[in-house]
């Protein structure tokens, strides 16, 4: 036997000892009682306690984990903040210099007609590649839009025109072309109009005094299948 064995067995004989000194009579049985309900809300006190600290200890890690739920935020707003300084730092960067319209025409139309386009060949002068997104004109209230002509039929090209660095890109009847839509009146030959294209990059060029003309004959139709004849409906579809 170990002697804290021994030692064990020594308390509870002391125990049974001090009951049977005391004569085991009912106030000893009382306070006994006592004692257990006494453990037993001490426990359930510390029950509480446990709980309470427990309850503490999880707000804790909750207000932790919303503090780094809002730091997380306020960083991914912090690189959006500066991914677009970084963006307005070379947007608008594209002048006059860098892209031209060369041999650029508006297509004369009779009022009524409602929708005419621009043609000519678009030229990048600069460095890199540009992309042309959309354009407007002097001309006032249109819908403008990039097309482009498949299977003979006209629609809009997504994602606009791409020009590399030093390239051109023609736009012509039966290819891609610049519409002009739901134009109330007529365009007549001899006016000009300034026409504004945009780019990808935010870039703004005005080209200045594009001279509206009429299409000479066998050049009215926009599409590529041979068929002359103004295309008033210009649905391309024939
Ligand atoms: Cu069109």
């Amino acid at each position: 036997m170990t002697t804290l064995k021994l030692s064990r067995i020594s308390i509870a004989s002391l125990a049974v000892v001090t009951l049977a000194l005391a004569g085991c009579s009912d106030s000893t049985k009382e306070s006994v009682d006592e004692a257990a309900s006494a453990a037993t809300s001490a426990a359930a006190e510390a029950g509480e306690d446990a709980k309470d600290a427990a309850k503490d200890a999880g707000d804790k890690v909750k207000n932790s984990a919303e503090d780094a739920k809002d730091a997380v935020k306020e960083a991914g707003d912090k690189a959006k903040d500066s991914a677009e300084d970084v963006k307005n730092a070379t947007a608008g960067t594209l002048t006059s210099d860098d892209v031209h319209l060369h041999d650029g025409f508006i297509k004369a139309i009779p009022a009524g007609a409602g929708m005419t386009a621009i043609f000519g060949s678009l030229e990048n002068h600069s460095d890199r590649e540009v992309t042309l997104i959309g354009f407007t004109t002097s001309l006032g209230d249109a819908t403008y839009e990039i097309h482009e002509v498949v299977d003979g039929k006209m629609q809009e090209k997504k994602g606009g025109i791409a020009i590399k660095a030093g390239g051109e890109h023609v736009l012509e009847p039966g290819a891609d072309h610049l519409m002009i839509l739901g134009y109330d009146g007529a365009i007549e030959a001899g006016a000009t109009a300034d026409v504004t294209l945009e780019f990808a990059d935010g870039s703004k060029v005005t080209v200045k005094d594009v001279a509206v003309r009429a299409i000479g004959a066998g050049e009215e139709d926009y599409s590529a299948d041979g068929d002359h004849g103004m295309d008033m409906d210009h649905d391309h579809d024939k």
